[in-house]
């Protein structure tokens, strides 16, 4: 069909594969017939094993006797050979999404056991069986149980039905066309099962700003319904058909809500949080949506930023603007996950949060959800990790990543952000042990604080209605990579792309070696380029539209944001400036604070030194980030070269079309680089030590 398959391929495994084993255990299987999501997983089984056995399975209602191994797909109560052949207290232990695979032997016959105590746990284990048969793993000895790190992992989309388009995406239109629905189309199933086979269990349908029609579009016709709208009663009717499409596949559906909208739907005078018909409102709003989506996840909202509403526009605070929500909701298991991206009262945004949010710990409604992006300011190719993680103990995070390439490129430029996201999910936010613990990052990393309930992980957009649903082919591996660290933080980026690159492209190596290089040698480039690697941030060109460019070099945009001048460059976020860098435990602020200890890749974030200082390495402040944008674009040249040696390897289709963006990014790495060094050389009237700057022409 159209759309990319993207990691659910199932080619054909090679000669390498234990084929016979997968035959043996797979090419019969009995599933059980149950619940909704079991239809999902034998259409899978069907699609996986038909493509990597090359013959589909023969679908039992019973156990077949008469074979020679068999596959076993269900629950250990609703059937006797999975119950006979697990350890069925170790299975009912699992947390919601878990499930248990097993090799095993029933009547003298072998079989592969997937068994979860829910169904969704069923799906979850049919995707991660397949995985392993697509990457040709061995599955004789397989004993392994798995669980979700994180209750609730879910991909924002911040798609405006108002204009069908996407905030941030580089991927063409919203890939679910509310407007249209209750029709739904193909593709939502498919998109479906590639969110469910990562392990995502939660879409938030619209963008996060709610589309206010005092900025109409072009097309008036479209301007009758705007994001703010879903929580009309007759556009919640809409809705249901497409949530029982994601429930087969165990996705929620969510909604980005207005905070204004008991005023702007509700006709009520106020929106108020701490007026009783506002509560009311809300409260009844809740069951009318729950009445038609019984599994409804919850609302998102974004208030007091940018131009949204929030309690502040009525006298009230945070708390209290997501504790009437969550009353509303928590009768219904449902949760607001109420943004922290607040700012605009400072002059460096990067102070704000905290500052606003750590008052308020303890405060909030058990139904709440903070969700907090990973840094200060705003998905910039690297931040030190926000303070919030880690000193709200008594509130629950959601940790907010950017899937899609906003400030990395756009998907013109490849860019995999799995190693960024690791680097967030390892900090430690307690390296001394003050809060308890042995201050060795035991329990105090950040991917240690999402793990309770009412914590998760939230990755903003990508898809789109392209037919690569990324744009570029390779922004695939960042929504898998965000599912796959969603459900186990643990897991490496060399193990994600591996399973990636493995089931995209071909686990050969004179293919997966080149696909790995170039993933990982993407995110440095990109750093390189764009910020000379010493922790400048936001150099991109802003625009005068709403919609800000943030794709073009821009460094003198912002004088803010690089602090540049005569005398240095950065900004001083430490004791002698903002005092950014005391918000964090002792022990963080201590080495941030102090320029011969603050990691250098962060240095010109927290500090503004002479262009001439000397670093580590002997080498000044202005030579090494003059050496840092070229060696970025030897990175994006590397890129280019190693690409090209698939040429042949791969399908054409794909080949030319990554080839093509990436001759692009070379481009605009170029571009990038003669940017920033002659801003460095402006400023600093410091020549390169190898002549490349002044620049000649
Ligand atoms: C910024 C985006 C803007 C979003 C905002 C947000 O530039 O489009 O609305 O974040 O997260 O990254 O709300």
């Amino acid at each position: 069909d159209e759309y990319d398959d993207c990691w659910l391929r199932y080619d054909r495994v090679g000669d390498d594969a234990p084929r016979e084993s997968y035959r043996r255990r797979c090419l019969h299987a009995y599933v059980s017939t149950g619940a909704p999501e079991l239809a999902a997983v034998r259409d899978e089984l069907r699609r996986g094993i038909g493509g990597i056995l090359g013959r589909e399975p023969h679908l039992w209602q019973h156990p077949p006797r008469s074979v020679d191994g068999f596959l076993a797909v269900g629950t250990p109560e609703e059937m006797e050979v999975v119950a006979d052949s697990v350890d069925t207290d170790a299975v009912a232990e699992l947390a919601d999404g878990g499930f248990h695979l097993r090799a095993t032997e029933w009547e003298g016959s072998p079989v592969l056991v997937v068994t979860a105590p829910t169904d969704r746990g069923l799906v979850y284990g049919t995707f991660a069986l397949l995985r392993r048969l697509a990457l040709g793993r061995p599955i004789d000895d397989l004993d392994r149980f798995e669980e979700p790190a994180t209750p609730d992992r879910v991909i924002d989309h911040w798609d405006n039905p108002f204009r069908r388009s996407v905030e941030r995406g580089y991927a063409g239109p919203s890939l679910i066309d509310v407007g249209e629905l209750p029709a739904l189309r193909d593709r939502y199933e498919e998109y479906a099962r590639l969110l469910s086979s990562v392990g995502i269990n939660g879409v938030v349908l619209n963008n996060v700003n709610t589309e206010i029609p005092s900025r109409p579009s072009a097309n008036a016709a479209m301007d009758a319904f705007a994001g703010w709208q879903l929580l009309a009663t007759d556009r919640l009717d809409d809705l249901a058909p497409l949530a029982s499409v994601f429930r087969r596949y165990g996705v929620r559906l969510y909604l980005s809500v207005n905070f204004g909208a008991p005023e702007t739907l509700g006709g009520l005078d106020t929106a108020d949080p701490t007026d009783p018909a506002v509560e009311e409102w809300w409260a009844e709003k809740a069951d009318e949506v729950y009445e038609r989506i019984p599994d409804f996840g919850g609302f998102l909202v974004k208030a007091d930023s940018e131009g949204q509403p929030g309690p502040y526009d009525y006298g009230a605070d945070h708390v209290d603007g997501a504790n009437v929500l969550a009353r509303a909701l928590a009768p219904h298991s449902g949760r607001v996950w109420w943004r922290a991206f607040v700012y605009g009262s400072h002059a460096d945004r990067a102070v704000q949060q905290y500052e606003t949010f750590a008052p308020l710990d303890g405060a909030f409604h058990d139904a709440v959800t903070l969700q907090v992006k990973n840094g200060p300011i705003d998905f910039q190719p690297r931040e030190p990790v926000s303070p919030v993680f880690g000193q709200l103990p008594e509130t629950d995070l959601g940790l907010e990543l950017q899937i899609t390439g906003e400030y990395t490129g756009q998907h013109v430029h490849a860019c995999y952000h799995v190693p960024m996201w690791k680097e967030v999910l390892e900090f430690d936010t307690d390296p001394e042990g003050v809060g308890g613990g042995e201050g060795d990052g035991d329990g105090t990393r950040v991917k240690d604080l999402l793990r309770g309930p009412g914590s998760g992980i939230a990755g903003v957009g990508a898809p789109g209605e392209d037919p690569s649903w990324t744009g570029h082919y390779l922004a695939q591996a960042n929504l898998y990579g965000f599912g796959r660290l969603a459900w186990d933080p643990d897991l490496s980026t060399e193990a994600i792309t591996d399973e990636w690159t493995g089931q995209t492209f071909g686990t050969g190596p004179t293919v997966a070696e080149p696909v790995t290089d170039v993933l990982h040698e993407s995110w440095p480039a990109v750093i390189d380029y764009t910020t000379g690697g010493l922790g400048l941030l936001h150099m991109m060109y802003n625009g005068e539209a709403r919609l800000e460019n943030h794709y073009d070099p821009a460094p003198e945009e912002w004088p803010g944001y690089t602090g540049a001048s005569a005398d240095g460059i950065g900004v001083d976020r430490n004791a002698r400036g903002n005092g950014y860098a005391q918000q964090y435990p002792e022990a963080i602020a201590a080495r941030y604070d102090d320029p011969e200890t603050c990691p250098e890749e962060l240095l010109l974030f927290f500090h503004h030194l002479a262009w001439d200082r000397e670093l580590a390495d002997g080498r000044t402040v202005v030579q090494t980030l003059y050496d840092n944008c070229f060696r970025g674009v030897a990175r994006a040249e590397r890129l280019r070269e190693r690409w090209r040696d698939l040429d042949g390897r791969i399908d054409d289709r794909r080949f030319r079309h990554v080839a093509e963006r990436l001759e692009e990014q070379v481009l605009q790495a170029r571009r990038w680089r003669d940017s920033l060094v002659d801003f460095f050389y402006d400023h600093s009237g410091i020549p390169d030590e190898d002549c490349r700057v002044p620049r000649t022409e």
